[in-house]
């Protein structure tokens, strides 16, 4: 099947091997072995889950507008084989940066980085560090873009509000008869409630501005070189388009504060690293620092628990629609999910971040 989709990518050589790659949630990714004279090269190949982005010509438009953006920015930098240090799309023959299939299906490819490397928990203090550093910079490298150039692919995204209603319509068709199973969840929602507005009030005031920010920058989204640790690029870029930075820095948070991870099989061992936090804020201050408002600097805090909050309702909710946006590796994996974001809350609250 892969085959028959790369045949239409501009690339030398043959396929040779082509295996599921990462550990996303959404779309389908694997990374692919092309052989020519020149060599064995790897590639990245990618079908969008149009379940989740209804717009799919729009997200790629997205894509190529900030990974075209980033490389330029690169290059004036003096760096001069971008490929190699930020997500870079290759075309098609036909010259577009993405392929339909007799399905309907959409398919993209990348560059593969070959120096770098992605982990699904947080690995210690430099790596924090690192992942904080990431997400500053390729904020600053997009500060300079408008948002007004992206679509809005997901609208709502990152409106808490909005998942509180799918929860409390969840609950009420309750699909698959779930809603007995998690009794003490709508509890410690309902305790909650408060937190879906705590953000988003202050972006309907207008005190914090819209930004071109990532929207997913958990652990895995973020590449470091394999010999030195250090950050190479945000990787996974559909949700990037118009948004606050607090979503950013509270995913970037709630995923790489939480050394267990989103996985975590033992709920009594989630925890929340308060110095984790303070390393991973530090990273991102090293740059976002330079262009953010006081203002959106004294709210950063109040959206490490928002965001927890939001991911905690996202899993419960799919878990009583039957699973169907989130991939799940096991029956009853999304309500553990929401268990250990739910548990992470607490963490952050008996610790007052
Ligand atoms: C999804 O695609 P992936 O796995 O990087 C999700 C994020 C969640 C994340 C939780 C488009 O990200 O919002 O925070 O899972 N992406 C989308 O692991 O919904
Ligand atoms: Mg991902």
């Amino acid at each position: 099947m892969q085959e028959r989709i790369i045949r239409h990518f501009s690339l030398p050589g043959t396929l040779q091997r082509a295996e599921r790659f990462g550990s996303g949630l959404i779309n389908e990714t694997y990374l692919c072995e092309i052989a020519s004279d020149a060599g064995v090269r790897k590639y990245i190949l990618q079908r969008i889950n149009q379940h989740v982005f209804l717009h799919p010509k729009q997200v790629m438009a997205n894509v190529e507008t900030v990974t075209t953006h980033v490389q330029e920015r690169l290059r004036r930098a003096g760096i001069p084989d971008p490929e190699n240090t930020t997500p870079a799309l290759l075309r098609t023959r036909d010259g577009k940066t993405y392929l339909v299939d007799g399905k309907g299906d959409y398919w993209r490819m990348f560059h593969f980085i070959e120096s770098g490397e992605v982990f699904d928990t947080v690995q210690g203090e430099q790596h924090a560090f690192e992942i904080g550093r990431a997400l500053g910079s390729f904020q600053e490298l997009l500060s300079d873009l408008h948002p007004d150039q992206l679509h809005d692919t997901l609208p709502g995204f990152h409106y808490t509000g909005r998942y509180l209603d799918e929860f409390d319509q969840a609950l009420r068709t309750d699909p698959k008869n779930r809603s007995r199973e998690i009794m003490a969840e709508r509890e410690f929602v309902y305790r909650r409630r408060s937190l879906a507005t705590a953000l988003t009030d202050h972006i309907a005031t207008g005190e914090i501005p819209l930004r071109v920010v990532h929207n997913d920058p958990k652990v895995n989204n973020v590449m470091v070189h394999k010999g030195t640790g250090k950050a190479i690029c945000m990787v996974d870029l559909d949700t990037v388009k118009p948004g606050i930075v607090h979503f950013d820095f509270g995913d970037c948070v709630r995923s790489a504060a939480n050394p267990e991870g989103e996985d975590a099989p033992d709920l009594d061992a989630v925890r929340f690293d308060a110095g984790l936090y303070e390393t991973i804020k530090a990273g991102y201050l090293e740059t976002a620092g330079s262009f953010l408002t006081k203002r959106e600097i004294e709210l950063l805090p109040l959206s490490i628990q928002v965001i927890t909050f939001e991911l905690g309702i996202r899993f419960l909710a799919d878990y009583l629609r039957g699973d169907t946006y989130f991939r799940i590796r096991y029956p009853g994996h999304n309500l553990h999910r929401a268990r250990v974001q739910f548990k992470l809350l607490e963490r952050m609250e008996e610790s007052k971040k």
